[in-house]
């Protein structure tokens, strides 16, 4: 099953490429399964927020979580040029049509699931995030690194081993299937061995700091660039569930397109 899985996604990324209307272009998917039991995950609400859910606030059968990374391409990075806070045309349309597919992707997954008998579904909460204290109540970036996709850098992003330039998304299941476990080895640069720092450079406001990270300071940055990429659609829904959260595209990205560790093939 897990090769059956990591087949649905790649294959879906690649026809979604040919779309008539699409124009973004992504790399190979990465794929994981974290057990809904394992300790990290268990602590989730300590971590992150008392509000966040668990697997089972998602299917009440859950086992396992299919956490998957679909990196975008050094084209693309490279249009999201530094020096200012205004994001590329191609990377808030990228931003947009990645979260988009995400939805059909995610759909699709649970119908081959539920056509061999299993129980499937995405968490509502995680086309939502808090306005005020800017924290979803589901953090795809915590449940990939139970899966084992990769450890978290100074940039605030979870690296890959393709890089961090991407997204991603999951979708929680009963499916019985052996699981992955986080990586031990920190991909950051600044982490491994303290150098580096490229995206504490390359962040237009100091959002990003080596002491830390000020996700207000960045949202301000984002919301002007929603102002201006008014054409692509608004990606998140705020409380009601049901209006955007934003007049445009939340983009700006200089962390993420401009590192060393926005690709790289490792192992
Ligand atoms: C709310 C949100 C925002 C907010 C707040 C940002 C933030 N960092 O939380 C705003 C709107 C400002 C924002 C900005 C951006 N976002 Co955003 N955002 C989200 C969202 C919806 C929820 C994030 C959340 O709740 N975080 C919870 C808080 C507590 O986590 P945290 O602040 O990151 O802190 C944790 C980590 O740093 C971690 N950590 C740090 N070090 C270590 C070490 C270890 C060992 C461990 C275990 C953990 C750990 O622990 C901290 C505490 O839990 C997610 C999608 C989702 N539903 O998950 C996307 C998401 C995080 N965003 C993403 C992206 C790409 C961006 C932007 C680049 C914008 C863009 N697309 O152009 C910027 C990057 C800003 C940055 N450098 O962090 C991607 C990240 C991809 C990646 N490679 O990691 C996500 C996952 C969306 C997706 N579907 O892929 N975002
Ligand atoms: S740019 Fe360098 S310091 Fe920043 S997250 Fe990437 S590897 Fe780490
Ligand atoms: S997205 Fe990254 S570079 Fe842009 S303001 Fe936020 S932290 Fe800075």
């Amino acid at each position: 099953m897990r090769k059956y899985i990591n087949l649905i996604i790649n294959d879906f990324v690649k026809n979604y490429e040919y779309l008539e209307n699409i124009q973004t272009k992504w790399g190979k998917p990465l794929v994981g399964f974290a057990d809904a039991y394992e300790n990290y995950i268990r602590r989730l609400k300590e971590i992150i927020t008392p509000n966040h859910n668990l697997p089972e606030d998602v299917i009440p059968d859950a086992k396992v979580i299919i956490a998957y990374y679909i990196p975008f391409t050094k084209e693309l990075a490279l249009t999201n040029k530094t020096g200012n806070i205004l994001a590329s045309k191609q990377w808030a349309l990228a931003y947009e049509e990645t979260n988009s597919m995400f939805i059909k992707l995610n759909e699709h997954l649970i119908k081959k699931l539920k056509e061999k008998g299993y129980n499937a579904s995405i968490a509502q909460d995680s086309l939502t995030f808090d306005q005020k204290t800017l924290k979803s109540n589901w953090s795809q970036r915590h449940f990939a690194y139970a899966a084992g996709l990769g450890t978290f850098g100074l940039n605030n992003m979870l690296i890959t081993k393709q890089g961090c330039c991407g997204r991603f998304s999951s979708i929680v299941t009963n499916l019985n299937v052996e699981t992955d476990h986080p990586i031990k080895e920190d991909y950051c640069l600044y982490k491994k061995y303290g150098t580096c720092g490229i995206c504490v450079k390359n962040c237009p406001v100091k959002a990003l700091k080596k002491e830390g990270y000020d996700r207000h300071l960045c949202y301000g940055v984002l919301q002007k660039n929603a102002e201006i990429y008014t054409d692509f659609g608004s990606s998140y829904v705020d409380e009601t569930g049901i209006n955007p959260n934003s007049v445009g595209s939340d983009v700006c990205g200089k962390c993420i397109t401009q590192s060393p560790c926005a690709f790289w093939n490792l192992r």
